[in-house]
Order: C-alpha cells, then structure tokens, then sequence
C-alpha cells in the first residue's frame, strides 16, 4: 500500500487520504544547477547488481523495505535484486559485508549506516572499485556515498513525534522520556537534536525531557529499558521511541504492566506490529513513512546513479517508476515525503 504524502499534523487531510493509492514524487531540489554530469534521457541499464544492506536483518521495517520495496523495483529495471547485512545494528557490524560485496563487484550497495564514520572507509573503497553508494534510512557522511534516500525530512520527524506526545499527555505534560536504537544511529540521532529544539518551543513548556536511553533496536533490550524508565522516573508521563523496534517492545512492556493508558507511548512504528497497541489502548497514535516506498525509490536512485542518468549532483532528476519525477537536493539527497500517523481509526487500512 502506497501512503500518499501528507503532513503528519495535518489530521484532517490525513483522514481523508488515508486510501488514497499513488504517490505524488516531490521536487526537492533548487533546480538552478541543472547536474551537468548527468544524463536524464538515459534508460537504466539491465543486469545491475543491487544489494540491500539495513541496519540489521530479521527487522520486519527492513524487511518491508528491502523485500518489499526494493526487490520489485529491481525486477521492474531487470537487475539482481540481494539483501545482506548484520543481524545486530552495531557500529561496525556492515564492515565486511561492504568489502565482500565490493569484491562481488556488485554495481549498487544500497545501505542503512549503523554509524555515519565506522563504514567510510570500507564504502569509499567500494565506491574506488566501481559500485554505486546509496544511503537509505540513515546516512553516512555525504562524502562516503553518491546519495542519500532520506525517508522524510529530519525537522518534519521531530515535529511530528512532539506533537503526538503532546497531544497524547495533554495539556498538564509532565515528564517525557526518549527510548533510542542504537547511540551511533544517524537517523536517530538527527531526529532527537531536533527534538530537543522543538521541545524549546513555547507550546511545549510543560513537557520536560528527562532521560534519553537507548535499546540498540534490540527487543528484549528495548523491552528493558523502557522497564527501567518506568521504575527510575515514576512520574514519567510520556515516552517517545523513534525506532520500530523500540516502539513495538515498549508498548508490549506498557500493555502488560499497570502503567497501561496512564503512561503514554509514541514513536515511529510498523501498523503490523502496533495495532494491537492501539487496540488495547495503550497507544493513540504513532508515525511512519512507507518503508516499502522508500526501498523502492532508494532501488532506483542506484540504478539512475549505475546508468549515468544522475551523478549525485543537487538539480539532477531521474524517474522512479510507479513513484514518477525526484530531483537531488543539496548533498544528493532525495526525498520520499513526510511522516504519516497512524491510530485507531486507520491502523486496519495498512498491511506492512
Ligand atoms: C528501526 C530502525 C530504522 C528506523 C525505524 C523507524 O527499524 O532504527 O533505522 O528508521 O526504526
């Protein structure tokens, strides 16, 4: 199921297009550098090895992205679709798979970065050996690869996991605490700096951010962690957990334990892993993109890259099949869209 983009604090529009099937490719460059390099009339070449590497495998997000985004993209191109990786999202954990896959040659690594540093080298030498460099999910410093498909804007996540807290604690707030992946995670990192500027806000005055802890986007670590939140802060009010994992193990730690419906639980999570959290009461609303869309749109930013159409210049545009028309933003950046909310009344819409 496509998501067509919407803002996250735009309820009413949401509602209504919830069903709406098809997706609306947003400009996001400048267009005033054309991206000399490239050559938008090109075609994508066939045969293109691609290879999917997430954070960790076994991580039903990934899997939604990989399996269910990117490989069609690659059988639409008639590429090699793969997916490889780690099945703990540590720092250093992608090394050797870069290095086998570059020694496979293959022409696209298609990557979520554990740690932005830890993979540099490995992805520069890939890069030397021929293959294309694409960043998914959460990015490596831009120098280490060609683009970056970034799953929506950093400041529009912030926004969005403040506002649901917020509207989820009510208006006396109270304390809030943040249950992270892992402590080098790009992604997550960016969205809880942001965070941390958002909660500045007047509006926000009332709700005060008292410890950030992190679950490595491991389920039973997560599940603790959020248990020791609880015991540790008991007059917490709220938890945000930017991380499907983190997420789906908090909820299920606040279900079953007498914090249920008192202590609000917010985050970035999968429909399929939370519904029954919603259900039950313990969750209003939580947020996502469509991670097969952005598996999706990253397949084809590789490809674009691996057949000359774009280089990785800011105002390049390629086409990203069912997706239609992206154009790079500054430091290659390409972006599917915003955050989009999830809740009662429409977590049964959505099958991922
Ligand atoms: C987890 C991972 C991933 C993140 C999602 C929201 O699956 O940490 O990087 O984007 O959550």
């Amino acid at each position: 199921m496509t998501i067509r983009r919407t803002r996250v604090v735009a309820t009413a529009v949401l509602a209504a297009v919830a069903l709406t099937l098809g997706a609306c490719a947003e400009d996001t460059g400048t267009g005033t550098d054309a991206g000399s390099g490239g050559n938008p009339s090109g075609t994508i070449k066939e045969g293109l090895k691609v290879t999917f590497l997430p954070k960790q495998v076994n991580n039903p997000y990934f899997d939604t992205s990989d399996n269910q985004g990117g490989k069609p993209a690659v059988e639409e191109f008639k590429g090699q679709y793969a997916q490889t990786g780690p099945s703990e999202a540590s720092p250093s954990a992608q090394v050797s798979y870069i290095n086998t896959l570059s020694q496979q040659g293959t022409d696209v690594i298609i990557i979520a970065a554990n740690d932005q540093d830890a993979v540099c080298g490995s992805l520069t030498e890939a890069k030397a050996a021929g293959a294309k460099v694409v960043t998914y999910d959460s990015d490596t410093k831009p120098e280490c690869r060609d683009a970056f498909v970034n799953q929506a804007t950093s400041e529009g996540i912030a926004q969005s996991q403040l506002k649901l807290i917020s509207d989820a604690v009510g208006p006396e707030g109270g304390e809030i605490a943040i249950l992270s992946a892992t402590a080098n995670a790009t992604n997550q990192n960016a969205w809880i700096e942001l965070m941390k500027t958002e909660l500045a806000k007047p509006e926000y005055s009332k709700l005060k951010l008292v410890a950030t802890v992190y679950g490595d986007d491991q389920d039973e670590k997560s599940f603790q962690e959020a248990q020791g939140l609880l015991s540790k802060y008991p007059n917490l009010k709220g938890i945000i957990s930017p991380t499907t994992v983190g997420v789906a193990a908090a909820a299920r730690y606040l279900s079953g334990s007498s914090y249920k419906g008192k202590v609000q639980l917010t985050g970035l999570g999968t429909p399929n892993q939370m519904r029954e959290y919603v259900k039950d009461g313990t969750v209003k609303a939580f947020a996502l993109w469509n991670p097969a869309d952005l598996g999706y749109l990253a397949a084809y930013t590789g490809a674009a890259l691996a057949s000359g159409i774009i280089t990785g210049k800011e105002g390049e545009k390629f086409t990203a099949g069912k997706l239609g028309e992206f154009t790079l933003g500054a430091n290659g950046e390409v972006l599917l869209g915003d955050p989009f909310e999830f809740n009662a009344s429409n977590i049964d819409q959505f099958n991922f």
